[in-house]
């Protein structure tokens, strides 16, 4: 496994500058069948620490979080064989293996060249112990030893690099807005294509696998200056579609996005389509407040809190009517959407919440909590366009003063 590391100058002020001075920085490789090998042995030693460790539970259709108070950690000085250090030039930022998992390219923001190491020659150094000294126990392997070659010339800040089908790889070079094509084996560059502009990230679809597509490239653009009409304080950012099936790069299309555009995965359109999900059984809800039937729908008082469940279809929501809530009560509404086919979402908003409000999918349940301040007339109403009768699609609760004895009812009309 690899990654990028920077600031090895240890700077803590100013680093646009005083993280740039060394003229090497580092890749990073860690050895993670060997980690899994020294946790198994027991070398790993307990660090407290504190984060919340959040897993989305498909069948309740809700987060769980569970804070976690100690992570295992390995000690590189414990444990050799573990990591070592590959000097870099300057400030890197991407670290992308190619399709065969021989090549690491490394993009250093401030090189003047674009290295590439070889697996086969970092295994090679490490069994020569071809060091030039370590850090913190870290040995460092020496630039010449892991080295395949460098890409000469390849434009100005170069940042990741993506690999297609033919033995190319595409290389992002923010400072001179572009994307360079060069080939594996010989280093050369064989084409540049212009991006507008400066560029972060790009994306060939299965770039990151054993087997890229590669038709297209993504440019994932930072900066968007003149391409569309200026709208606001910040435009809108830019990505652009590129053709690489020949020998040089064609621009198809440019659309704009949100900012900003960081790191993407694509596919061919039938790994998706060959695996939609288009019916969400209501059978399969096992929310706590899940309310399976319209015939389920209730509302329920405990003390000062008010347990509303509901469901929503096209085009109402069960109850529609309801009396009896009071100021000071605390409101929790349980929703839950009966629709099943897919792309059928309904919102849930009440008037005057200082809340939220919920977009529920197909056969799932949310919850919403909702405090009246006032005697009023309150609707309640969907938010997302569902069907034709959308706007039909709300109800009305009414909300007595404080300490009334108005009875808690609740319905759809008779
Ligand atoms: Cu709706």
């Amino acid at each position: 496994m690899f990654f990028s590391c920077y600031n090895t100058e240890l700077a803590n002020t100013m680093l646009e500058a005083n993280a740039s001075q060394n003229d090497k920085d580092y890749i990073v490789a860690v050895n993670w069948k060997k980690a899994a090998d020294y946790l198994a042995q027991g070398k790993a030693k307990d660090m407290k620490t504190s984060y919340y460790h959040n897993a989305w539970d498909e069948k309740k259709s809700m987060v769980v979080s569970e804070v976690i108070n100690s992570v295992k950690m390995l000690n590189p000085k414990d444990c050799p064989g573990l990591i070592y250090l590959i000097p870099c030039p300057k400030s890197p930022h991407g670290c992308d293996v190619d399709p065969t998992g021989e090549y690491i390219c490394a993009g250093g923001k401030l090189a003047t060249v674009i290295p590439v190491y070889s697996f086969t020659k970092i295994l090679k150094a490490i069994e020569q112990k071809q060091y030039e000294g370590d850090i913190d126990g870290i040995p460092v392997i020496k630039y010449n030893a892991a080295l395949a070659g460098e890409v000469q010339k390849p434009g100005l800040g170069p940042l990741h690099t993506e690999f297609d089908d033919k033995g190319y790889g595409y290389t992002s070079m923010f400072v001179s807005s572009e994307i360079v094509k060069w080939k594996i084996g010989t280093w050369e560059v064989v084409d540049r294509a212009p991006t507008f502009y400066s560029i972060g990230h790009l994306m060939i679809p299965g770039g990151d696998t054993k087997k890229p597509f590669g038709k297209y490239v993504v440019a994932l653009n930072k900066i968007t200056k003149d391409r569309y009409l200026p709208t606001g304080p910040e435009l809108c950012q830019s990505a652009q579609l590129y053709d690489i099936s020949g020998e040089k790069m064609k621009l198809l299309l440019d659309f704009p996005t949100i900012g900003e555009p960081h790191y993407a995965q694509g596919v061919a359109a039938d790994v998706l389509t060959k695996n939609q999900a288009k019916i969400f059984k209501i059978e399969d809800n096992h929310h706590q407040y899940v309310c399976k039937t319209e015939n389920d729908a209730r509302v329920v008082r405990n003390g000062n809190k008010v347990h509303v469940y509901m469901t929503m279809i096209r085009s109402h929501f069960a109850p529609d009517n309801i009396e009896g809530v009071k100021v000071g009560d605390e409101v929790y509404f349980h929703v839950t959407n009966l629709e099943q086919d897919w792309d059928v979402p309904h919102g849930f908003a009440i008037k005057g919440n200082q809340n939220s409000e919920l977009l529920i999918m197909p056969g799932e349940t949310q919850t919403i909590k909702w405090m009246p301040t006032k005697a009023d007339v309150v609707p309640f109403y969907c938010t997302d366009f569902c069907s034709a009768l959308h706007q039909e699609m709300q109800g009305y609760l009414r909300v007595s003063p404080a300490g009334s004895n108005v009875k808690l009812t609740s319905g759809t009309g008779k």
